[in-house]
């Protein structure tokens, strides 16, 4: 923002985008007495109804809980302490607590959000929201600048750096030079078109279902209230699914006990996402720092976006405080040091979407591959421990 008289304000870092990145990397700077100021393009609401991630790794949970924003999440939450696999008549159970002596939460992003925005707004700081034409320069220099339009008025933060969490389709990313960046990409030919309802959940543990039609996932945000994906083409439009045909097909890929505890009901939310694998590299770009979906993009089978940006902003938060306090090293280190959990996270998210989807293009021979690994994760104790220890997430 600026002064009535159009002066730009200062603040130490200015944070483009109010999701979980942007939100998550503000709490934990105001932590650290370190001023930050977000600027989003949405409204408050806006950010709110959007339904997204349901899963938090344990580590994005005591990043929470370090930041006193985990009351309502451990209220709420559901401790999940394994997740089940589903294959024609059969289903094995992931121990997730057993082989790793981790859990995972449900507890849904929007949640999430909102108890940082509720935080954020308790502590005083500064979200402005519905900015319009958001832009960043200067950041090859010491005073990078962050410019917006709101109310009619051209707005200007100078700032000591800019901390990219505006997401895939954001400014910041399309603000670098291409020649400075390495993006690396694969999209899937398919989306998963999602379905929210006020029903009690199929299971008490996420079903994640291998079916020769397509994927399905039976999740949930609480015990009366059920997240449910199917595999669709990318052709499919939300207009052509009503419940009834959604049920229909999902009941079709789910086992025989899951197909006998399917609840339906009205959907309160329904929609078709993209699947797609991507990172840009590197993460930084002089005072210009990306983090969450503004680098990086998994497809959510592994349920790894929002945690994987809880790890970025755990590692940008702890460089930038650094920083303050007179070393610079660990901003140097910044990129290669998120990286390395992001390619990781990477590799679990594309094996769970190949392992699970129906892929028509890999034939008969790919769909025998695909039963040979469900049935070696099912017999061995080591496959397992593989899977578990990177679905609760690998440590920071
Ligand atoms: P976000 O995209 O959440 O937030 C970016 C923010 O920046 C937004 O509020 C946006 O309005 C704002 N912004 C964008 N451009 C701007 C500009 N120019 N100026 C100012 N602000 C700007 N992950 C899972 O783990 N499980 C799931 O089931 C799952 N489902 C998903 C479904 C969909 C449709 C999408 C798109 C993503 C899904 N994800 C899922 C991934 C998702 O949860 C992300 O990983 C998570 O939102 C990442 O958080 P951020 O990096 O903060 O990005
Ligand atoms: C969800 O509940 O939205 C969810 C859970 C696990 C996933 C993806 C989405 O892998």
């Amino acid at each position: 923002m600026s002064t009535a008289l159009g002066k730009p304000v200062r603040t130490q870092v200015a944070i483009v985008g109010s999701g979980p990145a942007g939100l998550l990397l503000g709490q934990l700077l105001h932590k650290a007495g370190i001023d930050a100021i977000i600027v989003e393009q949405r409204s408050r609401e806006y950010v709110l109804e959007r339904i997204r991630a349901g899963v938090l790794e344990q580590g994005t949970v005591e990043t929470l809980e370090r930041l006193g924003v985990a009351k309502r999440l451990h209220a709420e939450g559901l401790v999940h302490d394994g997740v089940q696999l589903s294959f024609g008549e059969g289903r094995q159970r992931i121990d997730l607590k057993g082989l790793t002596g981790r859990n995972v939460v449900v507890y849904g992003q929007t949640e999430v959000t909102r108890d940082l925005m509720d935080a954020r707004e308790a502590g005083g700081a500064t979200t402005v929201y519905e900015a319009e034409d958001v832009s960043v320069a200067d950041f090859d220099s010491n005073q990078p600048r962050v410019r917006y339009h709101k109310d009619g008025a051209a707005h200007d933060i100078q700032c000591d750096f800019i901390a990219g969490c505006d997401g895939f389709h954001g400014v910041c990313r399309q603000s670098i030079p291409a020649s400075s960046m390495q993006t690396y990409e694969r999209v899937y030919p398919f989306g998963w078109l999602g379905v929210l309802s006020d029903t009690k959940p199929v299971s008490e543990e996420l079903i994640y279902v291998w079916h020769e039609r397509g994927f399905a996932l039976c999740s949930m945000r609480s015990p009366t209230r059920s997240r449910y994906y199917i595999q669709c083409s990318l052709a499919e439009r939300v207009e052509e699914w009503p419940d009834q045909r959604f049920w229909e097909e999902l009941r079709r890929r789910l086992d025989p006990q899951a197909k006998r505890d399917l609840v339906t009901g009205p959907s309160i939310e329904k929609s078709i996402a993209p699947l797609r694998s991507f990172v840009a590299e590197p993460m930084r770009f002089g005072r210009l720092l990306l983090a969450g979906d503004a680098a990086h993009i998994v497809p959510p089978t592994g349920a790894k976006g929002l945690n994987l940006a809880a790890s970025d902003v755990h590692y940008l938060s702890e460089a930038l405080i650094a920083y303050y306090r007179g070393a610079s090293e660990e901003l140097n280190a910044y990129s290669s040091r998120a990286l390395s959990r992001i390619w990781k996270a990477e590799r679990f998210s594309w094996w769970m979407t190949m392992l699970l989807h129906r892929l028509p293009d890999d034939g008969p021979f790919g769909q025998k591959i695909q039963q040979a690994e469900i049935a070696y994760l099912c017999g061995s104790r080591a496959a397992q421990t593989a899977m578990a220890e990177n679905y609760v997430g690998l440590p920071y």
